[in-house]
C-alpha cells in the first residue's frame, strides 16, 4: 500500500513503479496505452471499462492484464488501488472517479503519467502543448510540419489520436513532441512544464462533461502552467490573454501574442498582407521578419481568417524552438489540410457541396458558415449542453434553408423558429443511421439553388448517429456522390477551415 504522497513522488522511468496498484479506467486507445506502459514497468493492474472491442481485449490478455467489464464500482473498491489513471471520456462526476477522489486516491490522466515517464528513451524531448476550442489539430499539424522542415525529429500526439505514452516509448526518442490536449486531458494534468504552450481560442463546448463554462475554461487554462519559454495567446481573444496573466510559469517565460492585426514587439501578426514575426527577432523594437504572405496561404487552402490565425500560432510556437523563417515558409508551401475541414466534395448544377464534419461545436460551425454567402445548412447531432441560439441568429441572413439531423433537434428547430421564422427547415427524423445522410442530401438538393453551398457543419458531436466526425463526413460525401451521380462539373476548391 502506497500513500498519496508516495505516488506523487513517482517520477522517471527508473522510479518504483513495480508493485504499484493501478486501476486504469477505460479501454480505448488511451486505456490500452496506459495498461501497456504500466505492465512493462511491473505495476499491478486492473482495467475497468463498460465496453471493450474484442481486439483490444485480446491484446490486454496477451500482456497479462485483467479486464473487468461489469460491477465496476464494487470491483474498483475491492481492488483498493494506490493510483487511478483515467481515460479522457470519464468526467469527474463519473462514480468511479468520484469514489477515488473521495478516498483521497490520486487520479491522473494519461498525459500526467506520460510527463512523468518522458525520460524513457534517454533523449528528453521538449513538449509543445496546444489547446483551444477550435483549430487544435490543424495547428498541431502545422507546427509539426514546421519543426520537421527545420530538421527536428518531431511527432504530433495526444488528442490527435496517438497516445502520448506511445510517443514517449519510441525507442529512438524525439527532439520535440507537439501535444494536442483536450479540455478533458487538461483537467487530469498538473505536472507538465511545456517549452511553449497555446490556448488558441475559447468558446463554450463540452459543458456536459465539465459541468459549467468556468470549469471548462479553467481546464483549458492549465495548458499554460509551468511553461518554460513561451506562452502563446490570441490577441483577438481576451480570455486567452487572461489565462496567461494568471498562469504560474517558469521565471523568464515570455507572453507572445498572435492575431490578424499589426503586431507589437512581442507578437506574430499581419502587416498588410504579410505574415510577420516581431517576437523572436533580435531587432524586434524596430523591425519584423517576413514568414509568408496571405497570398501564399490562399494557394494551399489556408487563406480564411481562422486558418491564418492557426498559421500565426503555429509560427510563434515554431519560432520559440528557433525554426528559421525559411523553414516555416517551405513547410507552409507543402502543407495539405485534412479531410472533413471545409472540404468540397462535389460541385453540381452550380451548387457546391462542402463537408465540414469537424465543426463539432458552434464556434467551429460559425467559422465554416462565414466562408460562404448563401448556404443550405446541414446541422445537428449531440449538442453537449451548448446553446445554439446565437449561432442561428448570427447566420440567419446567409441561409437558404436548413436540414436538421441528430437526436438533439428540438433546440435547433426552436432557434430557427425564433430567429429565422420564414426559413425552410427540414428535420431528418429517421432512426436508421444509414439513412440519415441520404435523406439530408435529398432534402438539401431540393432546396438549393445555383450559386448556393450545401454545408455540413453540424455544430454538434457525432456519436448519437455515427462512429465519429470522420464517419459522419464520409457518409455525407458518399450520399452526395450517390444522389448527385458523382457529378463533379468543376475542380474541387482547395479545402479550408477548422478542426
Ligand atoms: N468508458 C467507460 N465509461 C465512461 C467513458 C468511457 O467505460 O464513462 C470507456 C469506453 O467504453 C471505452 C473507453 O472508455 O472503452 C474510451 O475511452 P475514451 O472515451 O477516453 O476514448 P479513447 O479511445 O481513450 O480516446 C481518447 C480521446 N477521446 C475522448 O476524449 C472522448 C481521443 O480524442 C484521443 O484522440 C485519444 O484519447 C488519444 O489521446 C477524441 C475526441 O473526441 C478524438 N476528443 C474530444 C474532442 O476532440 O472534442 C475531446
Amino acid at each position: 500500500m502506497r500513500t498519496a504522497q508516495d505516488v506523487a513522488a513517482l517520477s522517471g522511468w527508473g522510479a518504483e513503479w513495480a508493485g504499484l496498484r493501478v486501476a486504469v479506467l477505460g479501454l480505448g486507445v488511451t486505456g490500452f496505452s496506459v495498461a501497456d506502459t504500466l505492465a512493462e514497468l511491473g505495476a499491478e493492474l486492473v482495467v475497468l471499462s463498460n465496453r471493450a472491442d474484442e481486439k483490444t481485449a485480446d491484446l490486454l490478455d496477451v500482456i497479462g492484464v485483467l479486464l473487468v467489464l461489469d460491477s465496476l464500482d464494487a470491483e474498483l473498491a475491492a481492488f483498493a488501488p494506490d493510483l487511478v489513471v483515467v481515460s479522457p471520456g470519464f468526467p469527474p462526476s463519473n462514480s468511479l472517479v468520484a469514489w477515488a477522489t473521495g478516498q483521497g486516491i490520486p487520479v491522473w490522466g494519461d498525459i500526467e503519467l506520460a510527463w512523468r515517464l518522458r525520460d524513457r528513451s534517454g533523449r528528453l524531448a521538449e513538449w509543445i502543448a496546444v489547446t483551444g476550442t477550435n483549430g487544435k489539430t490543424t495547428t498541431v499539424q502545422l507546427t509539426t510540419a514546421m519543426l520537421a522542415a527545420g530538421g527536428k525529429r518531431v511527432i504530433a500526439c495526444g488528442n490527435v489520436g496517438v497516445p502520448v505514452l506511445d510517443a514517449i516509448r519510441d525507442p529512438e526518442g524525439f527532439d520535440t513532441l507537439v501535444v494536442e490536449l483536450s479540455s478533458f486531458q487538461l483537467h487530469y494534468l498538473d505536472s507538465m512544464s511545456a517549452w511553449a504552450s497555446v490556448c488558441l481560442n475559447l468558446a463554450d463546448d463540452h459543458l456536459d462533461w465539465h459541468g459549467s463554462p468556468e470549469a471548462y475554461s479553467s481546464a483549458k487554462a492549465k495548458v499554460y502552467g509551468h511553461t518554460k519559454v513561451a506562452c502563446v495567446y490570441n490577441l483577438e481573444d481576451d480570455a486567452t490573454r487572461e489565462m496567461v496573466e494568471q498562469a504560474e510559469v517558469v521565471e523568464g517565460c515570455r507572453a507572445i501574442g498572435f492575431g490578424l492585426v499589426l503586431p507589437g514587439p512581442s507578437d506574430v501578426g499581419l502587416v498588410d498582407e504579410i505574415v510577420v514575426d516581431r517576437a523572436f527577432h533580435v531587432d524586434r523594437q524596430r523591425a519584423a521578419i517576413e514568414l509568408t504572405t496571405v497570398r501564399e496561404l490562399e494557394r494551399v487552402g489556408l487563406g480564411s481568417p481562422h486558418m491564418i490565425a492557426n498559421v500565426l500560432a503555429a509560427a510563434a510556437l515554431a519560432r520559440s524552438v528557433e525554426i528559421s523563417p525559411q523553414d516555416i515558409r517551405s513547410a507552409l508551401r507543402d502543407f495539405r489540410l485534412d479531410h472533413h475541414r471545409t472540404e468540397t466534395v462535389a460541385e453540381s448544377g452550380g451548387v457546391r457541396w462542402v463537408n465540414d464534419s469537424k465543426a463539432t461545436n458552434p464556434h467551429a460551425a460559425q467559422a465554416a458558415l462565414a466562408s460562404f454567402e448563401s448556404v443550405v445548412w446541414v446541422v445537428g447531432g449531440l449538442l453537449k449542453g451548448v446553446d445554439v441560439n446565437e449561432l442561428v441568429a448570427a447566420n440567419a441572413s446567409r441561409l437558404r434553408g436548413a436540414v436538421v439531423i441528430g437526436v438533439d433537434r428540438q433546440p435547433l428547430v426552436e432557434a430557427f423558429t425564433r430567429h429565422a421564422p420564414t426559413l425552410p427547415v427540414f428535420e431528418v427524423e429517421t432512426a436508421d443511421t444509414k439513412e440519415v445522410m441520404p435523406m439530408a442530401v435529398r432534402l438539401s438538393a431540393a432546396v438549393a439553388h445555383s450559386g448556393d453551398t450545401v454545408l455540413l457543419a453540424p455544430a454538434a458531436a457525432s456519436m448519437d448517429q455515427f462512429t465519429d466526425y470522420a464517419d459522419r463526413g464520409n457518409r455525407f460525401a458518399e450520399a452526395v456522390q450517390m444522389i448527385m451521380g458523382g457529378a463533379n462539373d468543376d475542380q474541387p476548391a482547395a479545402p479550408e477551415s477548422d478542426d
